[in-house]
C-alpha cells in the first residue's frame, strides 16, 4: 500500500485542493497524509471576502515531528502554495521524508486562462520554478507551463509548439511532464505527456465540455497521481483522469447554481477501485 503526503491548502468550502486530493487518493487505496499550507474559508476564485490563515510557521514543526518519528512517504504531491517561503520547506521534505525512490509530484496550481490566480504574487512563480527543478512529475496547465517557461501565454499553437514546451519543461528537471488543457481540434480537449528518458509522447482527448469549473485541475492531478502510484501506465492514467473530469463536469452542469467546483463524489463512488 502506497503512502503519500499532499502539501497544499485546505479550502474549507469549494471542492478543490485537499478536499479533492484526500478523498480521491484514499478511494484509490493510497494512504494519504496532509501537510496543509494554509486554511482558507473558500478558494480564491469567485468568492468575495474569503479568510486565510497562513501555516508557514507551523509546517516546519509538523515536518520536524515526522522526521523524529521516522515517518516516510512514497510520494509528495504538492498543489496550490500561497506563500513563497514554503518552497524551501518542500525541498527539505523531499530530502527527509521520502523513501528511497520516492517521488516529488508537483501540480503548479497557480494560474489559468493566461492569468495568475488573484491572491498570488510573482514570487510564487519564481518559487514554483525552483520546485519544478526538483520534481519527478509535473502537471501544469498551458498557462502554468507558460509562466514556468517565462514565455507569453498563446491561445494558438500546434503539436510542434506543444512538443517544444514539453521538452523545455523536462529540461528544467522532471522526468515526466503532463500538460493539461491542450486542444488540437474544435470540440476536443485533453492532456499530453512526455517522458524524458524513453522519449515516449502520449495524448488523451475527450469532448470539450461547454463550461469551465474551478477544481478540475485538482481532480485531474489527484486521479493521475493515484493511478501512477498504483503502478498504472501514464497513458492509462491520463485516460482515466480525462474521463473522470468530463464525467464530473457532466454531473455538475444540470445544477446551474453550482459554479464553484465539480461534483466529483458520485464519479468517485462509481469508479471505486
Ligand atoms: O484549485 C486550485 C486552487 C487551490 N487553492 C486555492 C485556490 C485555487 C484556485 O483558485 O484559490 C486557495
Amino acid at each position: 500500500m502506497k503512502k503519500v503526503v499532499s502539501i497544499q491548502d485546505i479550502s474549507c468550502y469549494g471542492q478543490c485542493s485537499l478536499t479533492v486530493a484526500l478523498p480521491i487518493l484514499s478511494a484509490y487505496g493510497i494512504e494519504t497524509a496532509i501537510l496543509p499550507s494554509a486554511i482558507l474559508s473558500t478558494h480564491t476564485g469567485g468568492f468575495q471576502g474569503f479568510t486565510s490563515l497562513d501555516l508557514t510557521e507551523e509546517m516546519p514543526r509538523i515536518l520536524a515531528h515526522w522526521i523524529r518519528e521516522g515517518i516516510r512517504f512514497d510520494a509528495i504531491y504538492t498543489g496550490y502554495i500561497g506563500d513563497a517561503r514554503q518552497f524551501e520547506l518542500i525541498r527539505k521534505a523531499k530530502n527527509s521524508i521520502l523513501t528511497a525512490g520516492g517521488k516529488l509530484m508537483v501540480d503548479p496550481a497557480m494560474a489559468d486562462h493566461g492569468k495568475l490566480y488573484g491572491a498570488l504574487t510573482p514570487d510564487i512563480v519564481a518559487g514554483m520554478r525552483t520546485l519544478v527543478r526538483d520534481a519527478d512529475v509535473i502537471l501544469p496547465n498551458l498557462t502554468e507551463a507558460a509562466f514556468l517557461l517565462d514565455v507569453p501565454y498563446e491561445e494558438q499553437y500546434d503539436r510542434n509548439r506543444i512538443m517544444e514546451m514539453l521538452k523545455k519543461l523536462g529540461e528544467m528537471g522532471p522526468e515526466t511532464v503532463i500538460l493539461t488543457g491542450v486542444s488540437f481540434e474544435n470540440g476536443r480537449v485533453g492532456a499530453v505527456a512526455w517522458q524524458k528518458e524513453s522519449g515516449v509522447y502520449q495524448e488523451c482527448f475527450t469532448e470539450r465540455m461547454p463550461r469551465d469549473y474551478h477544481g478540475t485541475g485538482d481532480v485531474f492531478s489527484s486521479v493521475v497521481i493515484a493511478n501512477l502510484l498504483n503502478g498504472v501506465d501514464v497513458s492509462v492514467a491520463l485516460k482515466r483522469a480525462c474521463e473522470f473530469v468530463v464525467e464530473s463536469i457532466r454531473n455538475t452542469m444540470p445544477d446551474a447554481e453550482h459554479s464553484y467546483g465539480v461534483k466529483f463524489e458520485s464519479v468517485l463512488a462509481k469508479n471505486r477501485v
